[in-house]
């Protein structure tokens, strides 16, 4: 498995020239018929090689297939994933997580699926997850946090998808409290975050991230056409699930140990530079009021932070915003 990740690693940095069997056997300390061996492996996961005597080897195209394999080799994280779970097809990744969770999965357990027939939204609403045309997958969590600390994670998850997004195709991500994030006004991903605690510990939470990648506006579900929309309606390119799902795992991973390290401060600002609307007045509707007021940052709880008319400030933990 490590040699199959090191080979993964020579090709993608040598993929604009070629590679003699040669040199890798060498870089890997293997067989040139053990190189060959492991080429064939690849190339059953959909990695494309493309072999010129003499020259070497080349890699054209890395698998857009889903699988633990190819999730795993050429992975970059630590930690994250290295118990992982693929399902072409299942109700929701959030049972299953609950379900490892419950039987004692380690810290980071990762459950990918192509499609669910059951996709969960908050408060019981659906979340549509159509067959390989998008992100559906669940991470499993121990954090060593107080219950009510649990927002944060959802917020730095919101900040990981915003800055995936971002790097990997230049659109503009928002992220609208408290999780959704959007392109153009529109959700292209949403988080569910689900957790079994006592008064003060967190036992585990499941961690749902959903995001939509591939979905052109005809094969979106009509009653969210108007709401929602898709890397590939924002950019009109077709993008590789596969490397998306790596990127997020190892943005995820590297967020969340600076997170532990460092605290929740960078992630706030992080947060608040993706802030949808911020600045800016909205109608708010609590149990309490109905009222309008500006919108300013949150909290380090996650807590909506806003400016009333009367220039008071106030942290909201759960409110229906008009946006
Ligand atoms: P939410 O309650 O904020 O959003 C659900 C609402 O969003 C729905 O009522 C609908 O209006 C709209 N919606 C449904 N599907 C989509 C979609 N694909 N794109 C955009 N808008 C949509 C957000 O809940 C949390 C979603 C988490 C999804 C992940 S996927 C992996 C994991 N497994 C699972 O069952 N849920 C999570």
């Amino acid at each position: 498995e490590s040699t199959r990740n090191l080979l993964i690693e020579i090709l993608e940095k040598n993929k604009n020239n070629y590679i003699s069997g040669e040199q890798m056997s060498k870089m890997l300390g293997i067989s040139r018929t053990a190189v060959w061996k492991h080429m064939k492996e690849l190339q059953k996961d959909g990695y494309e090689i493309e072999g010129i005597s003499k020259k070497g080897y080349k890699i054209t195209q890395f698998p857009s297939k889903v699988s633990v394999n190819t999730l795993q080799w050429g992975s970059k994280t630590k930690w994250l994933g290295k118990t992982l779970i693929h399902k072409h097809s299942t109700g929701s990744t959030q049972i299953i997580g609950h379900q490892l969770a419950v039987e004692g999965t380690p810290h980071g357990t990762v459950v990918v699926a192509d499609v669910q027939t059951e996709g969960k939204g908050r408060f019981d609403r659906k979340w549509h997850s159509s067959n390989n045309k998008g992100i559906w997958m669940s991470i499993v969590l121990r954090p060593n946090l107080l219950p009510n600390q649990a927002p944060q994670i959802t917020l730095l998850a919101a900040t990981v998808i915003a800055d995936v997004i971002k790097s990997k195709t230049g659109l503009s991500p928002n992220i609208k409290w408290p999780n959704d994030v959007l392109i153009n006004n529109k959700k292209v991903s949403g988080i569910l975050t689900e957790m079994q605690a006592e008064q003060d510990r967190i036992q585990y939470m499941v961690l749902g991230i959903g995001i939509n990648i591939n979905q052109s506006v005809e094969t979106l579900a009509n009653d969210i056409k108007a709401s929602a929309t898709s890397l590939r309606i924002e950019s009109t390119i077709e993008w590789n699930i596969r490397d998306l799902i790596q990127e997020t795992l190892a943005h995820f991973e590297q967020a969340y140990d600076s997170f532990i390290d460092e605290g929740f401060s960078p992630i706030k600002s992080k947060w608040e530079s993706y802030a949808y609307m911020i600045g800016q007045s909205v109608r708010i509707k609590t149990f309490k009021k109905e009222t309008t007021a500006q919108l300013i940052g949150i909290k380090e709880d996650g807590a909506l932070i806003i400016k009333n008319e009367d220039g008071s400030h106030e942290s909201l933990y759960s409110a229906e915003i008009q946006w």
